[in-house]
């Protein structure tokens, strides 16, 4: 089945999430490297009392992650991933109530964190390896296909691109028919702020976000505490919130579905102010 129309719902195994308001993901990095959260989650008992919290705040995802992919930072093996996350996730998703995401490109570590409870896939290189795809398909969860350019490591030293939203819609477009090619029923796309990208390319991503909408997938957006904002504002990782709160709402005045966030009861405000003004 190709998606033709965009879907009103995502539904990850028995739970079904409605896309009729924006959805929050939660993020929680167990990882000793994020740009933001990373070391303050390591410990197992911290993170599953962070998760708890995430979800009281309003969370309706949450996502986790076990390497991070801030700009220079190096890949880990699918062991190590593993070692970090699959605990965790084992345990949060036999006592949450919300779907858990796996934030992986490694088919071996979606796989695995499948089989543990999660119910959702986000690669942040967009599907890009054929077994990924296998791996999404065959357990029938909605993937986050993300627009990267370059790798984590080099991607900031020299990003370009013609026209930065037709050529990352383009990338979108093509990886979500690769992707209904091996049989992923569900896909969400992302534009994928703050991945081999400049200030200037995630400004005009966010400005020009509702071109999106012709495609007929709902919209991730990530912008949560991002570099931009401290290239803009001056502002460390630690006081980006205000330019979170900013951007985010922005982005859901702009027809994101779903954002990605550390700061889930302050964005869970910006996001319903946003959404009274966008149907006011
Ligand atoms: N951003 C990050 C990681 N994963 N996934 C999607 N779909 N969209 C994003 O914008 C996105 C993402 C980077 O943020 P974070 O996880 O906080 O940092 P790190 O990669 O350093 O762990």
């Amino acid at each position: 089945m190709v998606q033709t129309l965009q879907a009103d719902h995502i539904q990850c195994g028995a739970r079904v999430l409605p896309l009729d308001r924006t959805l929050i993901m939660g993020v929680l990095n167990v990882t000793p490297d994020s740009f933001y959260d990373g070391g303050r989650f390591f410990d197992h008992q911290q993170a599953m009392e962070h998760a708890e919290r995430l979800v009281a705040e309003g969370a309706d995802i949450l996502d986790i992650g076990g390497e991070s992919s801030r700009p220079g930072s190096d890949p880990v093996s699918a062991a190590e991933e593993l070692r970090r996350v699959g605990r965790l996730i084992e345990t949060l998703a036999s006592n949450l109530n919300v779907p858990i995401s796996i934030d992986t490109y490694k088919a071996e570590t979606a796989a695995r964190c499948l089989e543990l409870g999660a119910t959702m896939v986000n690669d942040i290189t967009g599907l890009r390896d054929p077994a990924m795809r296998e791996v999404v398909a065959r357990h029938d969860v909605p993937a986050v296909i993300m627009h990267m350019q370059g790798e984590p490591k080099t991607m900031q030293q020299a990003p370009s691109y013609g026209d930065v939203v037709s050529d990352v819609k383009d990338f979108l477009a093509r990886r979500a028919c690769d992707a209904a090619a091996a049989g992923v029923r569900q896909v969400i796309v992302d534009p994928g702020i703050g991945f081999g990208k400049t200030v200037a390319h995630n400004m005009e991503l966010l400005r020009r976000l509702q071109e999106f909408s012709d495609l007929p997938y709902p919209l991730l957006v990530g912008v949560s505490r991002k570099s931009s904002i401290g290239q803009i504002t001056g502002a460390s990782p630690d006081e980006r919130l205000p330019g979170t709160l900013a951007a985010t709402a922005i982005a859901v005045l702009n027809g994101a579905n779903i954002v990605r966030v550390h700061d889930v009861k302050e964005c869970k405000q910006a996001v319903q102010m946003a959404e009274a003004i966008r149907e006011a």
